[in-house]
């Protein structure tokens, strides 16, 4: 009888090993830092079509999407953040790679759901969000925010209906559950479980800026998401 003697095969993980975690968050921290702005636009047909991934920031308004912009990208005012709802009001597309070359863009949508939006202004915000959503076609990744303290709202599950076939034809898919400095550890954790729970095969992160909670997974999981072939060599 013969013994194979092969090692197991390596499982191919999101992330790179445990020990190698702390370089791999740190390249990808430098590349979210290249970070610059691009174009802003406010309508769908003024974007520029792109060959790089892009990775978009969408939620409600008020949510964090811009100061999780600013956070990962390690820049005060690249993406306009503000207490005020409704601050991001045009598509914003920044640019990221190492010695100009762009490899990857992320993009700052405007939040939904606002209360103070006129009615009108609301349903073509969402139709263009949805055309976005559905039409944009380097669009490789999605990043939902969500405050926790609200969970997902009914805007958030049509958002997360519209991508459903595109999420099954592979594109990626993060919920961040922004704010997580205003939970208790108990209160993170349950949402934390019930969120994983609603995100159908998407991936689910606790965020904080102000606390500098979950930046360095929410920074590989993007660098993972705009360089595959990489992160397949770095298995090998
Ligand atoms: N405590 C806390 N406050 C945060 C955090 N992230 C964002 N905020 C605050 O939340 C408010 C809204 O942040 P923005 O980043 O402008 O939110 P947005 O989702 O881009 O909003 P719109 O552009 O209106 O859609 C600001 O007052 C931020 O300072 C966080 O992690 N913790
Ligand atoms: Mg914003």
């Amino acid at each position: 009888m013969t013994t194979n003697t092969n090692p197991p095969p390596v499982p191919v993980t999101a992330s790179p090993p445990a020990a190698s975690t702390k370089s791999a968050a740190s390249i990808a921290a430098g590349w979210l830092h290249t970070a610059k702005f691009l174009t802003t636009a406010p309508q769908l047909h003024f974007l520029p079509a792109l060959e790089v991934p892009e990775i978009a920031f969408v939620g409600r308004s008020n949510a964090g999407k811009s100061t999780c912009i600013n956070t990962l990208t390690q820049q005060k005012q690249l993406a306009f953040a503000s207490k005020k709802p409704g601050r991001t009001q045009h598509i914003n597309l920044f640019a990221l790679g190492k010695q100009g070359i762009t490899d990857a863009v992320l993009t700052d949508l405007p939040g939904y759901g606002y209360a103070a939006v006129p009615k009108q202004d609301k349903i073509r915000w969402q139709q263009v969000m949805a055309n976005y959503l559905v039409t944009r076609e380097n669009l490789k990744g999605i990043v939902l925010m969500c405050d926790p303290r609200h969970g997902l709202t009914e805007l958030d599950e049509i958002l997360l209906d519209i991508i459903r076939p595109r999420v099954q034809q592979g594109l990626k898919f993060l919920i961040v559950l922004t704010k997580a400095d205003k939970l208790t550890r108990t209160e993170a954790n349950k949402v934390l479980s019930i969120t994983k729970l609603q995100a159908g095969g998407g991936e689910v992160r606790l965020f904080s800026a102000t606390k500098r909670i979950g930046i360095d997974e929410v920074s590989l999981i993007l660098w993972d998401w705009a360089h595959p072939a990489a992160q397949d060599t770095s298995v090998q």
